[in-house]
């Protein structure tokens, strides 16, 4: 597999300096580093994603088709900061893709339409502001030369949408924006669904893309659900092994994203509901009921400090 990675040059450094540093412990530092965080981009060939932290952990994405200069801009809730990318990088933005309507993900559209007239908005739900596009499952359509595929994955929210990415003849791996339905090691909260539904969103839709899909979320919550992970599965190295990178990674100011799909089996309890560890946890024999077991769990769950 050809994996042109991270390009290291184009994040920007954090301000928080080594002087700071000593005054406090890794948690410390970590929220400190909230504040102060980089914009990374990643180049899969001819089709590239720019990482923009928001708000205080959640992501933008910007997607640009190399070969054209089109970009679409993900959950575009700080528009300034898109405004910002898309002049940084000469590239023309045509498209919004939003993920679900909450105001920490579409907050940004009308704002964005306001600044740049004629961009077309798409989104699953009618509640997503500036919305021009309505999509609903398998839909498809093109971004320059990159064809988006949208994936109905109703439960977080009932009109949920996850962005499904590929490029004709290349030899770089797909790209899926999951929103706040699939988070590295993590889920979203059900606030407009059951168990079932996030099943059938996890398993049986983004679980069947191919495994070396790269997963970019909607939220870097990466430490905390490890930690939980860890709970659920107290012997599994995959996930104590994910965790020491992902604080390694945010203390460096650097986002936890991409994942994998494949990886994502490996340590997310939620993609694990099929598992025994994960199924013995919860004290269920059913991979919905367990799915809907440790979700309770993890909505009350306390994240110890380390
Ligand atoms: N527990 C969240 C609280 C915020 C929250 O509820 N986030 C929503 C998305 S905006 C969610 O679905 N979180 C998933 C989770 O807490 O497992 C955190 O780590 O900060
Ligand atoms: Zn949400
Ligand atoms: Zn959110």
């Amino acid at each position: 597999m050809l994996f042109r990675s991270l390009v290291a040059s184009a994040c920007t450094l954090g301000v928080l300096g080594g002087a700071a540093a000593y005054k406090f412990g890794p948690a410390q530092i970590r929220s400190a580093l909230h504040t102060h965080r980089k914009s990374c981009a990643v180049t899969q060939s001819d089709m590239r994603v720019e990482i923009l932290p928001a708000l205080t952990d959640n992501y933008m994405y910007l997607l640009i088709d190399e070969d054209t200069r089109e970009a679409a801009i993900v959950d575009p809730v700080e528009p300034a900061k898109v405004v910002d990318a898309v002049k940084k990088h000469g590239v023309k933005l045509t498209t919004v893709l939003t993920t679900h309507h909450h105001w920490d993900h579409a907050g940004g559209n009308e704002k964005l339409v306001k600044l740049l007239p004629g961009l077309r908005v798409y989104g699953g739900d009618n509640r997503v502001g500036a919305l021009t596009q309505k999509v609903t499952h398998y839909n498809t359509f093109a971004v320059g030369s990159l064809n988006v595929k949208c994936l109905f994955t109703p439960c977080h929210t009932s009109g949920h949408i996850c962005y499904y990415i590929t490029k004709d003849r290349s030899a770089e791996p797909p790209a899926v924006f999951t929103g706040d339905t699939l988070f590295v090691a993590g889920c979203g909260k059900f606030f407009e669904g059951t168990p079932d539904e996030m099943y059938r969103a996890l398993i049986e839709v983004l679980g069947r893309l191919p495994p070396e899909t790269r997963v970019y979320c909607g939220h870097e919550y990466t430490i905390n659900n490890l930690k939980f992970a860890r709970h659920v599965e107290p012997d599994n190295q995959d996930i104590r092994r994910k965790l020491a990178w992902a604080k390694m990674t945010y203390d460096n100011g650097e986002p936890t994203i991409p994942s994998t799909i494949g990886e994502e089996f490996t340590y997310n309890p939620f993609m694990r509901v099929r598992e025994k560890s994960v199924q013995d946890h919860a004290r269920k024999n059913d991979p919905i009921q367990a799915m809907g077991s440790i979700r309770r769990e993890k909505d009350n769950f306390r994240v110890p400090k380390d």
